[in-house]
């Protein structure tokens, strides 16, 4: 049997780079699993992580997952709903993946070419009879126009359950992001701006759907001999809380340096002809730069975003298209007609490249990687 290489194995500079805690600090915790020898079902470290959590999105309830999809993929069923769901395409499989999982249909909404966010303005005309929620993503970590979308979900009776994928830690003026919509989906990803190897939470405020969700997590198992709910396994194991539990401690102080970062690559490259960088709706949002996109229209520049991609990789500079194609274009829906018409989600999916960020990316190699930018453009 041949297996596919999923993990890039290169050398060079990846589009992102895990942060680790120093290692003495996770071994201390591994003693602590060693010592009871719970590995998982819901341990003392999962708990203490869950409780750490609700304090640090300042929300009641978070339940943490063994990664981001599972945590929305049952975060939709535990609301039971059924019919369409607006989304956007342009995003991660998960997305789609979970709303389509769940035997609901996805409707696609375009985005803002500001922020590649759900267009508010664009909602209501997809709004049928069948409409049961909203799924928006808080895309690169830059939140949606939450007010628009709260107003539009409460005068039509909609949930909302927000992609928060990218959004750990991110706040709206005096609000962190978890406290709009009726659930949050977190990805605790290696790749992501905040790990737990892998993982992911769900922050809602429903205690009832709460409940739900953590059977839900446990095959839907309510007692020794009672199951209530066909269930997944989506339980965070010890060791992912063990890492969750380190990296906390380090959070802030990384997404100080990831915003170093963010901001080098902006003074170089985002007053280039032909080259855009994303702003967020509001000027009081607190980002977690997650991801450093740049946007590449040809039309401008000669060269397009393919061109730029495999110029940086034979210089060992692997950047991603995050998100090209659009989830809609994939080959697994090709037979399906969904609704929607998205022509900015398009043009932003044809033009944009994903540069390398990450918290101890050196400053040197931004300006590198800048440099030959530059150097291609002109
Ligand atoms: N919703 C949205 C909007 C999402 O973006 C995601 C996940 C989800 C939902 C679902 O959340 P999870 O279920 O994953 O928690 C990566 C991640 O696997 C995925 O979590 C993420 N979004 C997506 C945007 O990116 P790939 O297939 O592109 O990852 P991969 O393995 O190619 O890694 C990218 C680069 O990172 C590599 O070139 C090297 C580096 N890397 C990666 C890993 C895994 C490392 O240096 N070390 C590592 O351990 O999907």
């Amino acid at each position: 049997m041949s297996t596919n290489k999923f993990v890039d194995t290169r050398e060079g500079i990846f589009v992102t780079k895990p942060s680790l805690p120093p290692l003495d600090e996770y071994v201390e915790y591994l003693r602590r699993i060693w010592d009871k020898g719970i590995l998982t079902n819901m341990g003392p470290l999962h708990e203490e992580f869950r409780e750490k959590l609700n304090d640090f999105l300042g929300v009641e309830i978070c339940l943490p997952s063994c990664n981001g999809h599972m945590g929305l993929e049952l975060t939709i069923q535990a609301f039971e709903l059924k019919g369409e769901i607006i989304t956007t395409p342009y995003t991660f499989a998960s997305t789609t993946h979970a709303i389509v999982r769940n035997g609901c249909t996805p409707v696609f909404c375009d985005i803002r070419e500001e922020d590649c966010t759900m267009d508010t303005e664009k909602i209501e005309e997809l709004i049928t009879d069948k409409t049961v929620a909203i799924v928006p993503v808080h895309v690169y970590g830059l939140p949606c126009n939450v007010e628009e979308i709260e107003r539009i979900a409460q005068k039509h009776g909609l949930k909302v359950i927000y992609d928060a994928a990218h959004a750990f830690g991110v706040r709206i003026g005096e609000k962190g992001i978890a406290a709009y919509g009726d659930a949050s989906m977190f990805s605790f990803h290696a790749t992501k701006a905040f790990n737990t190897i892998e993982g992911g939470c769900v922050a809602l405020s429903d205690a009832k759907r709460a409940m739900r969700l953590y059977q839900l997590e446990n095959f839907g198992i309510m007692g020794e001999e009672q199951v209530s709910f066909t269930g997944a396994n989506a339980k965070m194991n010890e060791f992912e809380a063990a890492m969750g539990l380190c990296n906390l401690k380090h959070f802030a102080e990384n997404i100080e340096k990831r915003k170093k970062v963010y901001e080098h690559y902006s003074n170089r490259l985002s007053k280039l002809d032909g080259v855009r960088m994303l702003t967020p709706y509001r000027s009081d949002i607190i980002r977690n730069y997650s991801y450093c996109p740049i946007f590449i229209d040809k039309n401008i520049c000669g060269m397009g975003r393919d061109d730029l991609y495999t110029y940086l990789a034979a210089h060992n500079i692997y950047s991603r298209k995050y998100f090209y194609p659009l989830t809609s274009q994939f080959e697994c829906y090709k037979d399906v007609d969904f609704r929607g018409y998205t022509p900015v989600a398009e043009k932003m999916s044809g033009q944009v490249l994903t540069l390398p960020m990450y918290a101890d990316l050196e400053l040197e190699k931004v300006d590198c990687i800048c440099d030959l930018i530059i150097d291609f453009l002109k």
